[in-house]
């Protein structure tokens, strides 16, 4: 008989184009070789160009899809990408204390504050912001916010390693574990600096920048990479820079679909050439 794989859960929306979301997720789960679980939030309906629109899922299903999953598979780490709106938010928070997934309990949890997709159009239903620093940030062991959502969330404008230092300590008081500020979108800069953080230690993480212009479903994908090291046992500075390397690969082999943003791609890990 075969071992059982670990599993990671995503709480996220479907992207139609196939390239972010619970598909981002789930091709990234399973390249890093851990079971994907599924709590489904929204459909949105997207290509290259950009998403037409959403429709969330009801609050209760979402619930009972983690509950589902958690009672019966076990979760070995878990993450939240697309939301969409207050009501979910609040419902996934009162549910993963209810499973013990997240800070305080054996499972950790990553937020990747999805507020928009990289094409700018929303994701996320206005008075739900607040809702994802109020209930999520205190039950995460880490939060992946990049630099358009930091500027969101806190108003810090990252535009150097001060400023991203502050971004990040104003981040932390929101009461998460750790915080990763991502540096990708400071595109002067011919790095991908990231700042990982817990209030103690100041990690900075750098990589190559690439020039592409297919990196749909980056955020995603980077924050996926991340939980299945965590659903595998990674400690967060370990885990973040199996992510961070994963998540270089992807962009580096990123390719062109439709006429617009194609998406990062984790096949290098399937099949290397
Ligand atoms: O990359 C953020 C993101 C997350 N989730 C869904 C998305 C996107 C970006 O387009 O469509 C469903």
């Amino acid at each position: 008989m075969t071992t059982t794989p670990r599993t990671a859960l995503t709480i996220a929306g479907s992207d139609s184009g196939g390239g972010a979301g619970i598909q981002a997720d789930l091709r990234t789960f399973f390249a890093c070789g851990v079971h994907g679980l599924v709590a489904l939030t929204a459909v949105t309906v997207q290509n290259s160009l950009g998403v037409q629109g959403f429709t969330e899922i009801d609050a209760e299903t979402v619930t009972a899809q983690i509950k589902a999953v958690a009672g019966d598979m076990g979760v070995n780490a878990a993450k939240t990408g697309m939301l969409a709106t207050a009501e979910i938010i609040y419902a996934v928070a009162r549910t993963l204390d209810e499973v013990h997934i997240g800070q305080g309990t054996e499972v950790p949890f990553v937020v990747d504050p999805v507020a928009a997709s990289m094409t700018g159009d929303s994701l996320l239903r206005e008075e739900a912001l607040e809702a994802i620093r109020t209930e999520l940030f205190p039950r995460a062991n880490l939060i992946t916010p990049n630099l358009d959502e930091v500027r969101l969330l806190t108003s810090v404008r990252v535009t150097d390693k001060t400023t991203q230092r502050e971004a990040a300590k104003a981040l932390l008081e929101f009461g998460s574990g750790w915080v990763l500020v991502k540096g990708g979108h400071m595109y002067e800069s011919p790095e991908c600096v990231d700042l990982l953080s817990d209030g103690t230690d100041y990690l900075e993480l750098s990589g190559p920048r690439y020039e592409t212009e297919n990196t749909h479903g980056g955020g995603d994908t980077m924050a996926s990479a991340i939980t299945a090291s965590l659903a595998k046992g990674a400690d967060m500075p370990g885990a973040v820079a199996e992510g961070k390397r994963f998540i270089e690969r992807c962009v580096a082999e990123a390719y062109p679909l439709g006429a617009g943003v194609g998406p990062v791609s984790p096949f290098w890990r399937l099949a290397p050439n």
